[in-house]
């Protein structure tokens, strides 16, 4: 076994779990009897999850040439594909505030937590926590807050770990030294309302009525950023409501636990604003906070008790249509739990949306060596399969026979996951069909960059010779649909002209942001403009338009525009802030490979020229580059001390993409990359590769396989192949 237990943690048999999978991508761990366990065996990808292949055998054949470790790589990664579904299921994880969803969910409806998945997760929180001090952060590597300490501590005791246990005395210690749970932010004290830890007077309001407003108002809710609003739809219900569960010896215990004051002594509503310093990254406004003050007032004297129930109502009827609209797994965790109890107070435990939604939160659990944990998401299939598979033709993978059932299982699950139904009218969703999302299709929410590299991955397969016996499994016409949605999601205001956002076009203005209620999440109101998700857009319309003639015109003018708006999100170094990766390498990617795409090199176009000088000027002692997440928090480039593979890998596609001279300079790149790959054919996880509104770390475990087999392949295509000296 690859990780001992730890002070006494129990683990479960690793050999019993299978995770099963659907053809739409769905994935849920299921643990097995000894018995059955043996009768079924474990797949590849389940064993390559759980690290247990272990030791790994070496690949078939020691690379002495570039190409040969291209070949290793390619080989291990489609060993670790699964079949059924043709995705790369991962264990998505990083933040650490999603599991007390799941647990509050559990506890307040009764639900039982099967009893592998609670010891898997005590697992998980006792090996994450903090070395030094014991508490948890935002996300798996962050300095501990007061949010994460809490909310991880009330999730190991709910989960059944005893206060005694010194987990729990190390947590408590850190969580007393940053003042004790009084400087939760919101969500962590509406959490803590929720399970009766925390008296809602305490909370700031979030008004229902909100969403009874006419659409045509500028500021309502549902023009807000898609996650924000439906975690303020569930969680606006439940404060408005006050919903709280009974108070149980366990949560009478835990009242003593998290305080640093007797419950009774504390003045919950003079701490509405109480944050931990070390958690706050996104301070309220002075107009949030007269707001605030008004709302209190307004709740305790002024607000008719048929307006809250119409309102109320209201909110219940969008989050039922919410539900449906995603296959009851809601957009993301957070609101999932939220739902997931407004749906039990409505309907009790035997509701059928309720069942449902409660069943759909297993797809987000996820297990791994260090155990099980909540994802960001209900997984990334469909991002990650459209990456597997251009990667793989542009390195010229594809044409080998052996990777063929590989592609055709990606190729189909793309086919399957497109969109081809709409949303139910009223519920403020856009049209659909033709897009891609995220993860599966089931969790029903376009996402822009992954439409467009959907249709680019579709396309190619379309186009390839190799896979001719495809072509009558997808019919071309349906990428009008998605032209159409890409073309409709460009913005068209004057300050983010030609750009693209994350979800839907922005639909209301950042002022917005005056009223973040969340205080450790910054830019969550609207949409905004991404670099990233406009070179994507520019990436799938180009592709698009070089081989179909379907509304051509529009496509170029879309195209236009969108350069325009990527050579003008350039900073004056020459960078680009990146918000879905880290950082300014993610992005410095992805706007030298649009650029390249309309005939901007080196060469040719200052803005390449810098873009690349920028990055160039950061390569490290070893040939490569890494960048920390600091960069994502502080808006400026933060070094990492060694080179990390997948950001070497960025750096060299974009010097490649963007013909940059040197050659020297993006060998030693690769020549890092390469030396980091194991005698298996893989690359280990290194650091975390991806963020979120600013703050949160993400992983994404299949970018260390897809980046650097583009990174070879782009430059084996180049330069042609050498070879590689081996150490031993
Ligand atoms: C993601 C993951 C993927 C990501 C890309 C496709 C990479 C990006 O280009 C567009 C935005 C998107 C889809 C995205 C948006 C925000 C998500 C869903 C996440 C980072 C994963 C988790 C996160 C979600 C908001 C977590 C819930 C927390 C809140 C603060 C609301």
């Amino acid at each position: 076994m690859y990780y001992s237990d730890k002070l006494g943690i129990p683990k479960t048999d690793f050999s019993r779990w299978r995770l099963r999978t659907s053809e739409l991508g769905a994935q849920r761990w299921e643990y097995l009897s000894t018995e059955a366990s043996q009768k079924d065996p474990q797949n590849e990808c389940t064993k390559y999850l759980l690290n247990e292949i272990f030791p790994r055998p070496a690949a078939p054949t020691v690379p002495n040439t570039a190409s040969q470790a291209l070949d290793n790589a390619a080989t291990f990664f489609s060993g670790i594909q699964d079949h059924k579904s043709g995705t790369w299921p991962n264990q998505y994880k990083g933040p650490m505030f999603m599991s007390i969803g799941y647990v509050v969910a559990s506890y307040f409806t009764g639900m039982e937590i099967p009893e592998p998945t609670r010891k898997e997760m005590i697992r998980y929180l006792v090996n994450t926590a903090h070395p030094v001090d014991g508490g948890w952060g935002l996300h798996e590597k962050d300095k501990s807050t007061c949010f994460g300490t809490t909310m991880n501590y009330v999730v190991l005791r709910l989960l059944g770990l005893s206060d005694e246990h010194p987990v729990c005395v190390k947590a408590r210690k850190t969580l007393m030294r940053l003042g004790g749970a009084i400087g939760c932010p919101h969500w962590g004290k509406m959490w803590l309302a929720l399970l009766n830890l925390y008296k809602w007077e305490g909370v700031n309001p979030a008004p229902t009525e909100m969403f009874v407003l006419p659409y045509a108002v500028p500021i309502h809710p549902m023009r807000w950023w898609v996650h924000t609003r439906a975690i303020y739809l569930a969680a606006g219900y439940l404060a408005t409501s006050k919903i709280k569960c009974e108070l149980t010896p366990l949560l009478e215990q835990l009242r003593i636990e998290i305080f640093s004051k007797p419950f009774d002594m504390i003045n919950f509503s003079s701490n509405r604003n109480t944050v931990c310093g070390v958690d706050l990254y996104y301070p309220h406004s002075t107009l949030l906070n007269t707001l605030n003050w008004f709302m209190v007032k307004y709740e305790k004297f002024v607000r008719p008790k048929w307006l809250l129930d119409y309102s109320n109502k209201k909110a219940y009827e969008l989050l039922l249509m919410e539900m449906k609209n995603t296959s009851y797994l809601s957009i993301a965790p957070v609101s999932g739990a939220f739902t997931a109890i407004v749906l039990f107070v409505e309907q009790g435990a035997l509701g059928k949306d309720f069942k449902r939604s409660y069943d759909r939160m297993s797809e987000e659990l996820f297990m791994g060596p260090l155990g099980m944990t909540v994802m960001g998401t209900n997984g990334s299939q469909t991002w990650d399969s459209c990456f597997a598979i251009q990667s793989f033709f542009i390195s010229g993978l594809a044409k080998k026979p052996k990777y063929h059932d590989m592609i055709v299982r990606a190729f189909e699950f793309l086919v399957r996951s497109q969109f081809d139904t709409e949303c139910i009218p009223g519920s403020f969703r856009d049209k659909r069909i033709g897009a891609w999302p995220f993860s599966t299709k089931e969790q029903g929410y376009t996402v822009t960059d992954c439409t467009s590299e959907a249709m680019k991955a579709i396309l190619i397969v379309m186009n390839s010779n190799e896979f001719v016996d495809l072509h009558e499994k997808f019919d071309m016409k349906k990428l009008y649909d998605s032209i159409d949605v890409v073309l409709g999601l460009q913005n068209v205001g004057s300050f983010e002209f030609g750009s693209f956002a994350s979800y839907e076009c922005i639909k209301a203005t950042p002022l917005l942001e005056l009223i973040n209620p969340a205080e450790v999440f910054g830019n969550i109101m609207v949409e905004y403009p991404y670099v990233e998700c406009t070179d994507s857009s520019v990436l799938g319309l180009i592709y698009y338009s070089k081989c179909q003639k379907y509304r051509h015109d529009d496509i170029q003018l879309a195209v236009k525009r969108a350069i325009e708006y990527i050579m003008k999100a350039q900073n004056d170094d020459g960078s680009w802030y990146g918000s879905w990766g880290i950082c300014y390498t993610y992005a410095g990617m992805f706007a030298l490979e649009a650029l390249s795409q309309v005939g901007q090199s080196y060469e040719n176009s200052e803005v390449v020229r810098k873009g690349c000088d920028f990055l160039t000027a950061w390569q490290l002692n070893d040939g490569g580059w890494g960048e920390t997440m600091g960069a994502s928090e502080t808006h400026s480039y933060i070094s990492s001390r060694s080179s990390l593979v997948v950001q070497t890998s960025w750096v060299v596609i974009g010097l490649l993409l963007a013909e940059y001279p040197d050659q020297q300079v993006i060998r030693r790149g690769l020549d890092l990359i390469l030396r980091r790959q194991q005698k298996s054919g893989e690359w280990l996880y290194e650091s975390d590769e991806g963020v979120f509104n600013h703050s949160c770390a993400i992983e994404y475990p299949n970018y260390k396989f897809i980046f650097p087999i583009k990174a070879i392949g782009l430059y084996l295509n180049r330069y042609g192949d050498f070879s590689i000296l081996h150490a031993s």
